[in-house]
């Protein structure tokens, strides 16, 4: 199984699947493309129909997307445990991951995933109000379905993984959950993401790009 992926410092697209690998505990490649340079394209296209990464090759099967590959992996490894085992719980968490896939559009522009930036950042309305929507959403979920554990339903799943990069954007910008609602369980989840032993390994990844020069 190989996995093709951008930058660790920048590509939070791609730090989702690598995630759910590493939490299947399932061995794979992975191949890292060097984006917003003039030969990433060309580098990315042998391996993606859509010049995107990330990118999975699973033996015949190439998927690409990460909501996707993440699927996919569900299903290959229902072993891991990948969603949530409760019909009603597992729909809340594909809720959860699509909202992150197609919204926060605002958050995403202002505050690009960079994990080698830490910064006060002065926000706009439309992304105070994405943060505040994230908010309550942590908050919600982990009172709702996370009796079992430290994740939003208990044990880690794929929404978890959708929320690590989220996390981080949250640390590089100087956001205070506090400051947009949260009465620490937002805030408490946050630093849970950040201190999971796969996302330290994927940020000592990307330490490791910043040491060669980016
Ligand atoms: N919706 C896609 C988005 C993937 C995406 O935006 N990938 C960026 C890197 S994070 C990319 O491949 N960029 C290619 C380029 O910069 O040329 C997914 O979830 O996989």
């Amino acid at each position: 199984m190989e996995l093709v992926i951008g930058d660790k410092t920048y590509s939070s697209w791609s730090m989702r699947p690598w995630l759910v690998l590493k939490r299947a505990g399932k061995p794979f490649v992975e191949t890292r493309v060097k984006l917003r340079q003039a030969t990433t394209q060309a580098e990315i296209a042998p391996h993606s129909p859509s010049g995107w990464v990330p990118v999975l090759k699973d033996g015949e099967a190439v998927v690409w997307d990460s909501l996707a590959i993440c699927e996919y992996l569900a299903e290959r490894f229902p072993e891991a445990a990948l969603w949530p085992a409760d019909a009603v719980a597992r729909a809340v968490a594909r809720s959860a991951c699509a909202e992150m896939h197609s919204g926060f559009q605002s958050l995403r522009g202002e505050c690009p995933m960079d994990l080698r930036l830490t910064t006060v950042a002065e926000l706009s309305e439309a992304t105070q109000a994405n943060i505040r929507r994230i908010t309550r959403m942590w908050s919600d979920l982990r009172s709702r379905y996370g009796a079992g554990g430290p994740f939003l339903f208990g044990a880690w799943s794929i929404a978890d993984a959708f929320y690590t990069p989220v996390a981080t954007r949250f640390r590089s910008y100087g956001v205070h959950l506090s400051d947009y609602g949260d009465h620490g369980a937002a805030g408490a989840y946050c630093d849970t993401l950040l201190a999971t032993p796969e996302f330290m390994e994927w940020e000592q990844g990307a330490l490791e790009e910043s040491e060669v020069g980016g």
